[in-house]
């Protein structure tokens, strides 16, 4: 058990004990423990470089929280709500960040921006990422339970360098959509060429 517990001001009143069962409604046990796993990285990682541990544990504790939503409710959501139709030609994969923060604040009642920032931004990154979207960016990708070599390899890395962690998980991600003949989301790219350039040299 954990005693963790998040401010009032970031929840809206919610309990950690509330915001576990909103996961649970949405989430399998795989799915939500891994989630738990985010969080506590998130949370390390934060101590680590000095950042919002609150709001790091709590981006990382929901950041797949739309994950398991159906895809005809993603639709409806995105041609509904005024999104870019261009999300329509893509899965879940990239839905669950950009549209999940949507069903967070809907259906959790989160509001904090930088929180949604960084659960929007975890999955294709953004060239502008901060220190704290690049927490939950790299916590999903080192979390204890992820085991390839390089998953090892950016958690060797994040101990010194968040973003050369930040430019190996971006490598691995576009090395696998071309593997699979999948479409690149262009801010993927585009976070790819922000880290494997400027950002990276200046760590
Ligand atoms: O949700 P997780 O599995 O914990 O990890 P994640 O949020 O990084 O999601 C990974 C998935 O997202 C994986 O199936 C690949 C997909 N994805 C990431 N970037 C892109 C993408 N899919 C497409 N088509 N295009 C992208 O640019
Ligand atoms: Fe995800
Ligand atoms: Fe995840």
């Amino acid at each position: 058990m954990t005693n963790i517990e998040y401010p009032t001001s970031l929840t809206h009143g919610l309990s950690r004990s509330e915001l576990l069962n909103h996961l649970q409604n949405r989430l399998d046990d795989a799915r939500y423990q891994h989630c738990l796993r985010v969080e506590a990285t998130a949370r390390a990682l934060a101590t680590q470089l000095g950042a919002d541990v609150d709001r790091a544990g709590l981006a990382g504790l929901l950041h797949d929280y739309a994950k398991q939503i159906p895809v005809t409710t993603y639709r409806e959501t995105i041609i509904r709500n005024g999104f870019d139709p261009d999300l329509l030609n893509y899965n879940r994969g990239v839905w669950h960040g950009i549209v999940g923060t949507w069903f967070i604040q809907q259906e959790v009642g989160i509001t904090d921006k930088l929180v949604l920032q960084a659960i929007d931004r975890h999955t294709t990154g953004d060239p502008a990422m901060t220190v704290l979207d690049q927490i939950i960016f790299v916590a999903d990708f080192i979390e204890p339970a992820r085991a390839l070599p390089v998953e090892a390899k950016a958690r060797e890395a994040a101990k010194t360098s968040i973003n050369e962690a930040t430019r190996i998980e971006l490598e691995n991600t576009l090395t696998y959509l071309i593997g699979q003949r999948l479409v690149v989301y262009p801010k993927t790219l585009l976070t790819y060429n922000a880290f494997v350039t400027t950002r990276a040299t200046h760590a």
